[in-house]
């Protein structure tokens, strides 16, 4: 993993709770689209697009910015999210689930702008996002489960329909055997198939705090090739899951940062 850290953006960390940019936490380089975005951040141009990151707010007002969901699940699937300077999701699954626990920023919620953000003018937006996880537990029954914890994004393209990338820091022995995968080869695709892209980058040590930092747009770019007219919906963290399982994961100081 490398790190490259410029004076002008360890100030604007300082500033921003953890913000660290100009760096990828991939431990194999995404694939050179051709397309490479040019790096170079200024403080000039870096703005925050995310309204509490950091989960300073109130329980009931990060409710709404982190715009809580889960999707497949049955009533039988036990989960929670709470708020409380920390993210907190908690998941547990019995062997007939299959779905996600989700929270993050999303542009109705958390967007200061409220609005999509686009992606690709002139040429693509730099967009990172950065923030910190600790995996408390990721517990799969059979040791046959797939678990996958990930921060993900959602893009909006011309046509309406919506694809998804994500970048995954914790996942089961059976996500990284998948057959669409070629972590086993080497790269760091995980998963590829229909509207999903998703990177491996890294595997979290249990309940350790590990910082974050992605390059949304290089990750975005790569598996879909940005065009005019894509525009980001929503940055997310989320455990998935088919099978029985228990996962807690914390998430804190999601900070999404664009250069103009
Ligand atoms: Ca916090």
């Amino acid at each position: 993993m490398r790190k490259h850290y410029t004076p002008i953006v360890i100030l604007l960390e300082m500033l921003t709770a953890l913000l660290l940019v100009n760096c990828s936490v991939s431990s194999q380089p995404i694939p050179d689209t051709g397309n490479r975005m040019q790096r170079t951040l200024t403080v000039d141009t870096a703005r925050i697009i995310n309204v509490d990151g950091d989960v300073s707010l109130s329980e009931v007002q990060n409710r709404l910015y982190w715009n809580t969901h889960s999707t497949g699940l049955t009533n039988t699937a036990n989960w929670t999210v709470t708020f409380n300077n920390e993210t907190e999701i908690f998941l547990k699954t019995g062997p007939n689930e299959a779905g996600h626990v989700a929270t993050g920023a999303w542009w109705t919620a958390s967007f200061k702008s409220n609005e999509k953000l686009p992606l690709y003018t002139s040429k693509p937006l730099q967009v990172t996002a950065s923030f910190r996880a600790n995996v408390l537990t990721a517990d799969c029954e059979s040791g046959l489960e797939w678990l996958r914890i990930a921060l993900a994004c959602a893009i909006q393209r011309p046509n309406g329909s919506v694809v998804y990338t994500e970048m995954d820091f914790w996942d089961s022995p059976t996500v990284l055997a998948c057959q669409s995968g070629n972590t086993r080869f080497g790269s760091n695709i995980v998963y590829k198939g229909g509207d999903v892209v998703e990177y491996k980058m890294g595997q979290a040590n249990l309940a350790e705090w590990t910082n974050y930092s992605v390059d949304l747009t290089e990750h975005i770019n790569s598996a879909w090739s940005l065009k005019p007219g894509d525009a980001l919906e929503s940055v997310y963290v989320v455990a998935e899951v088919i099978g029985a399982t228990a996962v807690t994961v914390k998430v804190d100081d999601l900070w999404i940062a664009c250069l103009d």
